[in-house]
This record gives structure tokens, C-alpha cells and sequence, in this order.
């Protein structure tokens, strides 16, 4: 049988393949039979460019369902996928170009100047460009290509992706997902969850992280179910586009946004069966607020870029129901444990460290066998740096609930790490960029509670003597140098930063002071 990710979504796809896959924002329709032919069309492309077995195919483009296309078709042709934030600059692209030495990398045009350069550096064999527009080389080039294409055979472990995700110390580490990791989760999702051939996604997340890409357009491409295309989160596309939906998944970030809308009602929502919530906590008072206002209760599942989906609240409420701030129960076939320091697993009620097993986690870290020992225990469970426990009770203004001891809290992180609107940000990367600049001594980031993102990025920063620091400056500095989303939104200059008798920084008593900014 082949193992080819893409072979079991075509396994999938509506006998009516004239059907509306995608209907896009701005009133595009896309059909099952246009999925079909344009994934041929660029995937007989990348054959045809005879890159070497195992190829990556890196891409930093803006949200378009031809962007979806060149994913999926990547994956036919039996190449590996590597997605790129775009909100990623200059350093952070040419770190990813270098270390995974892709063959192909797709840009922008507005981009292309800049990314050529660094493709090329790294020698890789060829540069096309992709727009949101239906137009760029990759689309032209792709056009004279024949619209059938037989999907490559692939086996369970082959390489399917490679996402990187940020490294607490050092750089990021490019997370090896196999056909296998993301066919398993995806079917466990697609019957947990309820998905259903007439269900409409609302799809407003990006399509260059595991939620977006996978969870979401996995879940809608399994079920053959149409998906609403919407660039990013936009309350005025949810307000008119909800009524026609069924799912919609997002960021905590979303809900917020959404419980603070008027509009946003029972009425509107009536259509809905399922709203999921994950990538960062939830808060409770936007689980409960959220209820109240459309009668729908958020389901809110935890998972991360190297093992895709690994605890989720219920759908089927014979299986229990949502509990606000849990993330509910290992998912089926995946193993989760929370163990204490010495290696023994934890009692309900005790906090300590997550580690979890199952046929979706990841091969490994690019390149990095150490740096992938180091994450794996001797009995093989991979260590998730999320702090949690099963069972215990949530605290709320509305008392204290007990919690069923197969469900899972997460309460905190062992990794450095500040999650600002979904998107992670390590610490250690943004010091380094500051610690750089003139007049600094040395510094630490934090993250401290905001109402929209969660957590927002904070530089607590000692200047040399007489150095003048100015915030705005250093701001505007480092939004020139890396992601939109990692720039600190204050600077605190300080004398010095507190540190613990091993002279190590307490951010604990930084993210203390700096809580209510
Ligand atoms: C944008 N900005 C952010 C930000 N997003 N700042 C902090 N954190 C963020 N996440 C800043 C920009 O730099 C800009 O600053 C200003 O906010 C406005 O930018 P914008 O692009 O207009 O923002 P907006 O559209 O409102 O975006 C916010 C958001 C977006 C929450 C909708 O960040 C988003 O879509 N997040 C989803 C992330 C996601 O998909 N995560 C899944 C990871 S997978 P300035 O100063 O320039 O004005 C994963 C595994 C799992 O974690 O379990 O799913
Ligand atoms: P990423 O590396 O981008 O895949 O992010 C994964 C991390 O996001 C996890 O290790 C968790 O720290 C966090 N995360 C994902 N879902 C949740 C959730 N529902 N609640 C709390 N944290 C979450």
C-alpha cells in the first residue's frame, strides 16, 4: 500500500469531484477536480526539475489555496515540505536555507530579490516565486505541465516535512515529520473529532505551522469537506462567513477577539458544531465567556510542531465532557506520562513534566542526533518541556471543579519559551540580537500577561555605563532584523538584572516585576 499522505487524501475526495473544495474570501471556487489537476501540474514540475530523493522544497509565501496546492503536490511528487513563517527576515530565512539545504525554494515576488540571494548562497538549484494573485514563475512554469500525476510511493517512514521550531538553546531544529506521523493523527482526528463530508471549515489560520497546515486542512481534506479560505483572522470575514461554517479552529488569540465582538452571537453561530482552541492555554474566563455568549463550548486540544495533536477535550460528549483550562485526554493510540524529576510517574493531582509516545511523533531533529537523544528518554518517550498533570481540580471565581484524573492540565513550561498569539518566541534568540547592540551590557526577555496575545514579548535590558538606550531605537532595530511577532513591545532599561546565588537571572522575579505592564 503506498503510504503517501497524499494518496489517502485522494483516497478521500468526494465521488462528486466538481464539488467546492475551497471558496476563497474573495469569491474564487475551487473544486475537487482543480485540487486534482493542480497538484499534478506542480508536482509533474518538480519532477521534471529531477531533484535528488528527499528533496526539500522550502516556501515562504503568503495564504492562497495555490499555496495549499504546492504543499499537497510536494507531498505527491514524494518530496519534503519545509513552510516558512512570512513574517521571518533576512537572518531567520538564511539560517533555515543553510541548515536544510533545500533544492527548491518558493518566495514572494516582493521578496524574491532577497531570497534568491540566499538561496543561491546555499546553492540551492532553483528560485520561484509565488503570489497570492495566482500568478508568479512557479504557476507560469507549472501551466505546461500535464494536469494527471501519479502519486509517488512512499513508505510510513519517509520524510513528509520538516518544521522547525525554535531551540531553548542554541538555534531552531528542524522537526522530521513522516507520512506516518501525519496520516495517524489525521484519521484519529477525523473520527475524534466528528468530521463529516458536509462540514465547512472556516480557515482563517496561517498555513505554515502544524495548525493551519495540518490539524485544519488535514481535517477538511480527509472528510472531503469544503473549506472557507480567509487570509488571516479577520472579525469582519467571521461575522459574514460563520453563518455558512460548521468548524473553525484558531489561536486563543481568535477567541478573544471574538468574545469582544458584539455581533458575535447564538444567532450567528447556530450553523456551528465545532469550535477547537489550542496552540497556547486557553484562558478560562474566555472559555466561559465565549459559552455564554454563542452557547458553544470551545474544545480545547494540545499539541506541538514534533508530534502534531496529542491530548484533546471531547467531541463526543458520551466520552466526557469540555473542561475549560484542561487540555482533556491523550488522544487514541497516542501514550502521555507526567513524570517527577527521578523518573517516577507522577500521582493524579502532581505536577510534573510531560512526556508522550505514539505513531504521530516525529523522527527526529534535522541533522541534530544529539540535540534529538537529548529530547527522548532512554525508554524512548519524547520529552515535551510542558509541565502539566492529569486530574487535580480547576480554580475559578465559580468555585473549584474536580477534574477526572485521565484528563490533562498543562500549567506551565520547563523550556524558555513565551507564546505571543500562538506564535513561540525563545528568549535566548531575541537576547542574543540585543545583547549585540551598541551600549548593552547584557539581557533577558520575558513574557508577561496580555490580554490579546497571551503572553507578550518583554526585553528587561542593563546598559553599559553612560550608553543611552533609547526603547523606540532598539524596537525599531530589531523589526528590521527578525519576525514581526518576536520584537519585544516594551524595553526596560535596568542597572542590573536579579540573579540567584549560582548567579544565574531570576525571571521569575523579572516576569513578577514586569507583570502588570
Ligand atoms: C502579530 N503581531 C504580533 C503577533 N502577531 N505580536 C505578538 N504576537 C503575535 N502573535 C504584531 C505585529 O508585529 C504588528 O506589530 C501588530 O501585531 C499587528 O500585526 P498583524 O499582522 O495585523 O496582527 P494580527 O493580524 O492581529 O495577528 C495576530 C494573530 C496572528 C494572533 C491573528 O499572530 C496569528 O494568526 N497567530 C496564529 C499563530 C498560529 O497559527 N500558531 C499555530 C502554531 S502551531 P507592529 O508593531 O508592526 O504594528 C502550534 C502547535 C499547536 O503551536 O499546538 O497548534
Ligand atoms: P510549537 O513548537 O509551535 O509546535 O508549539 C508547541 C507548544 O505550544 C507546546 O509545547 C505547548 O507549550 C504549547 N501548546 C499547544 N497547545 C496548547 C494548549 N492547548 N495549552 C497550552 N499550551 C499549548
Amino acid at each position: 500500500m503506498n503510504a503517501n499522505l497524499f494518496a489517502l487524501f485522494e483516497s478521500r475526495f468526494p465521488a462528486d469531484r466538481s464539488a467546492c473544495c475551497i471558496e476563497t474570501h474573495d469569491g474564487l471556487y475551487y473544486t475537487w477536480d482543480d485540487l486534482d489537476r493542480a497538484t499534478a501540474k506542480l508536482a509533474n514540475l518538480l519532477t521534471a526539475l529531477k531533484l535528488p530523493a528527499g528533496a526539500r522544497v522550502a516556501v515562504q509565501v503568503e495564504k492562497s489555496p495555490e499555496a495549499l496546492f504546492l504543499y499537497l503536490a510536494t507531498l505527491r511528487a514524494g518530496y519534503v515540505y519545509l513552510p516558512l513563517n512570512t513574517a521571518y527576515q533576512e537572518a531567520e530565512i538564511d539560517y533555515f536555507v543553510g541548515n536544510a539545504e533545500p533544492a527548491v525554494v518558493v518566495c514572494s515576488s516582493s521578496n524574491f530579490g532577497w531570497v534568491s540571494k540566499v538561496a543561491f548562497a546555499h546553492n540551492t538549484a532553483h528560485v520561484f516565486t509565488l503570489d497570492d494573485n495566482r500568478t508568479g514563475s512557479l504557476l507560469q512554469r507549472a501551466a505546461a505541465q500535464p494536469d494527471t500525476f501519479e502519486t509517488v510511493p512512499r513508505a510510513d517512514d519517509d520524510l513528509a516535512a520538516i518544521l522547525y521550531t525554535s531551540g531553548t538553546t542554541g538555534r531552531s531544529k528542524g522537526a522530521m515529520l513522516t507520512h506516518r506521523n501525519l496520516a495517524s493523527n489525521a484519521l484519529t482526528l477525523n473520527e475524534y473529532w466528528g468530521w463529516r463530508s458536509d462540514d465547512v471549515l472556516l480557515h482563517m489560520l496561517p498555513i505554515f505551522h502544524v495548525h493551519g497546515l495540518f490539524v485544519a486542512s488535514h481535517g477538511a481534506l480527509l472528510a472531503g469537506a469544503k473549506m472557507i479560505w480567509a487570509p488571516r483572522l479577520d472579525m469582519g470575514q467571521i461575522l459574514k462567513f460563520i453563518p455558512r461554517c460548521t468548524v473553525m479552529m484558531g489561536v486563543p488569540t481568535y477567541y478573544v477577539r471574538m468574545v469582544q465582538e458584539s455581533r458575535f452571537d447564538k444567532e450567528l453561530c447556530k450553523n456551528m458544531r465545532l469550535f477547537v482552541s489550542g496552540s497556547a492555554p486557553l484562558l478560562l474566563e474566555t472559555f466561559d465567556a465565549f459559552r455564554e455568549r454563542t452557547g458553544h463550548t470551545i474544545l480545547e486540544r494540545y499539541g506541538m510542531s514534533e508530534t502534531v495533536m496529542l491530548v484533546s477535550n471531547p467531541y463526543d460528549t458520551a466520552l466526557g465532557d469540555r473542561i475549560g483550562g484542561t487540555v482533556g485526554m491523550p488522544l487514541p493510540g497516542v501514550s502521555v506520562r507526567v513524570m517527577d524529576g527521578e523518573g517516577n510517574a507522577c500521582q493524579p493531582g502532581v505536577i510534573g513534566n510531560v512526556e508522550v509516545k505514539g505513531p504521530n511523533v516525529f523522527k527526529g531533529y534535522w541533522r541534530m542526533p544529539e540535540k534529538t537523544a537529548e529530547e527522548f528518554t532512554a525508554d524512548g518517550w519524547f520529552k515535551t518541556g510542558d509541565v502539566g498533570r492529569f486530574g487535580g481540580a480547576i480554580v475559578s471565581q465559580a468555585g473549584e471543579r474536580k477534574v477526572p484524573d485521565d484528563y490533562l492540565t498543562i500549567v506551565g513550561r520547563s523550556k524558555d519559551l513565551i507564546i505571543s498569539g500562538g506564535y513561540n518566541v525563545y528568549p535566548k534568540e531575541i537576547e542574543s540580537f540585543i545583547d549585540e547592540m551598541p551600549g548593552v551590557v547584557e539581557s533577558a526577555v520575558i513574557g508577561v500577561p496580555h490580554a490579546d496575545f497571551g503572553e507578550a514579548v518583554v526585553a528587561v535590558v542593563v546598559r553599559k555605563p553612560g550608553a543611552d538606550i533609547d526603547e523606540a531605537n532598539m524596537i525599531g532595530t530589531l523589526k528590521s532584523r527578525i519576525a514581526n511577532f518576536k520584537v519585544p513591545k516594551r524595553v526596560h532599561v535596568v542597572d542590573e538584572l536579579p540573579r540567584n546565588t549560582m548567579g544565574k537571572v531570576q525571571k521569575n522575579v523579572l516576569r513578577q516585576q514586569f507583570a502588570t505592564l
